[in-house]
């Protein structure tokens, strides 16, 4: 394939093209006024990186040397994209290792991007703003790139957010994008044709607010979309030829009118799309076979119109959730799952299975439900001398307090108490070393057999991971 930097405006603007005819305008979009400020950044021309000789200071590049371990960067600079050539930032034709960070990219228009890369391995765009550009940051015929932590607002009609054309093997990842047609958009061409696919991309962890579309794969495969929450959007996750994709822990939330949709599938086929809670919004497809749970007892989705019931309370609906004859979920989570924290502890007791939440910055090991006893136990550990927190959530059918008592090591505890009809949440505090916490309750689930089983599920459960992995977001943020 060609890979020429004087062509490349050709693929984008071709699926910039597409974007009103492979998707529908729906009613109901509205429009956010998002302030912008950022300051103490340099003004800049528009800066073009064409091979690898051109990573100089006039093209903004503030240290390094292209290594892995010395990545040229290219930070603190605000670039008025309005009189660019290609895009306000375009690297292309190199595989040199390069971090663009802290930067603002502005007012491109609706034909100009605001970070382009044509032929790109080993880029980055980190903790960056994008506005009033389209897309806002663009690969194409790139691979082993990361975009991650970025702020990214369109306010462009029919603009995209992070644009990947013809590109695998990236990451988007912790990004905050409001305010845009297609938030995050991968764009295959024939799937099948190397060179000309998207795949193996990994679009994680961010927020989308307010867009027309959250997520958009079209004529790409085997690509995850995880962890990523869309709120208010029309179509949540959409898929369009796009095939043995895994979809899960998501949480597609619409707050407005009309009819969303949670995601869409057009001749699509051999995806996986389980543990995402689905909220005021269900399915809509043609009915290409996907798998839509995860066996039991893992389960499958959330979807808030499910009307079956639970009548043996194990979480999971006792009659599968039908989108149409090819598809169902067998095993509809009867809650929605917070993602956020971890994977719930399954406690299976009695042949049923009771989800307790847990979002801790500690390790947690030893978890034991013990029944007698009613109570939950488990040890937390961290660094010697810091401040450990853990919030639990769990299920009152499981077990439930009146008062609740939480001893650590031995000695009683303060904590907070929120609940709903079915779940109550405890949170509290303690200084780290290893500690032993036990939350005791007054009314448990009933003892139907004479022997109690009791089965610690997770040996060690590590959840810094996962706290750690909060977002970073500017500070004069546009929310
Ligand atoms: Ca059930």
């Amino acid at each position: 394939m060609r890979k020429n930097c004087s062509s490349m405006l050709t693929v984008i603007l071709l699926a910039l093209i597409s974007t009103s005819g492979v998707i529908a305008q729906s009613a109901g979009f509205k429009g956010l006024i998002l302030s912008v400020e950022v300051t103490s950044l340099t003004s800049h021309a528009p800066i073009l990186i064409i091979g690898d000789a051109s990573f100089t200071a006039a093209n903004g590049v503030v240290s390094g040397s292209g290594t892995a371990g010395e990545p040229y960067i290219i930070e603190g600079w605000d670039i008025n994209a309005s009189s660019a050539g290609p895009a306000g930032i375009v690297v292309c034709n190199t595989t040199r290792h390069f971090v663009i960070r802290d930067v603002f990219v502005h007012d491109g228009g609706s034909s100009i991007p605001g970070i382009l890369f044509w032929n790109v391995t080993n880029g980055q765009v980190l903790e960056t703003k994008v506005t009033k550009s389209n897309p806002a940051v663009a690969l194409a015929l790139s691979s082993g790139n990361k975009i991650s932590n970025n702020t990214i607002t369109s306010m462009i009609s029919g603009g995209s957010g992070v644009m990947l054309v013809l590109s695998s093997s990236n990451i988007v990842s912790g990004n905050t994008l409001t305010d845009i047609y297609a938030g995050i958009w991968l764009l295959g061409w024939f799937t099948g044709i190397e060179g000309w696919g998207a795949s193996s991309n990994t679009i994680s962890g961010n927020t989308l607010t307010n867009n027309q579309i959250g997520v958009v794969l079209s004529n790409a495969t085997s690509n995850t979309v995880s962890n990523n929450t869309v709120t208010y959007s029309s179509a949540g996750i959409w898929l369009v030829s796009a095939n043995s994709s895994q979809v899960s822990r998501n949480t597609i939330t619409w707050l407005g009118f009309g009819s969303p949709w949670g995601i869409v599938m057009r001749n699509s086929t051999s995806n996986k799309i389980y543990h995402n809670n689905f909220i005021n919004g269900s399915a809509l497809l043609l009915s290409l076979p996907n798998e839509w749970d995860d066996g039991y007892p893992s389960g499958g989705n959330f979807w808030s119109d499910y009307t079956g019931t639970d009548l043996n309370g194990d979480g999971i609906g006792d009659t599968p959730y039908t989108i149409d004859a090819n598809n169902q979920d067998r095993y509809p989570l009867i809650f929605p799952v917070v993602w956020d924290y971890s994977s719930p502890v399954p406690i299976v007791w009695q042949e049923k299975i009771y989800r307790v939440a847990l979002s801790s910055n500690s390790s947690i090991s030893a978890f034991k439900f013990n029944q007698q006893q009613k109570q939950i136990s488990f040890n937390v550990t961290g660094s010697t001398g810091t401040v450990g927190y853990c919030n639990i959530t769990i299920p009152k059918n499981l077990l439930s307090g009146s008062p609740w008592v939480i001893l650590i090591d031995d000695v009683a505890a303060g904590f907070t108490q929120t609940e709903n009809d079915t779940h109550t949440t405890l949170s509290f505090t303690y200084t780290h070393s290893t500690k032993t916490v036990q939350i005791t309750g007054t009314t448990v689930v009933p003892e139907f057999l004479s022997t109690i089983i009791i089965l610690p599920v997770f040996m060690l459960l590590s959840l810094l991971g996962v706290v750690s992995a909060k977002k970073k977001r500017f500070g004069a943020s546009t929310r």
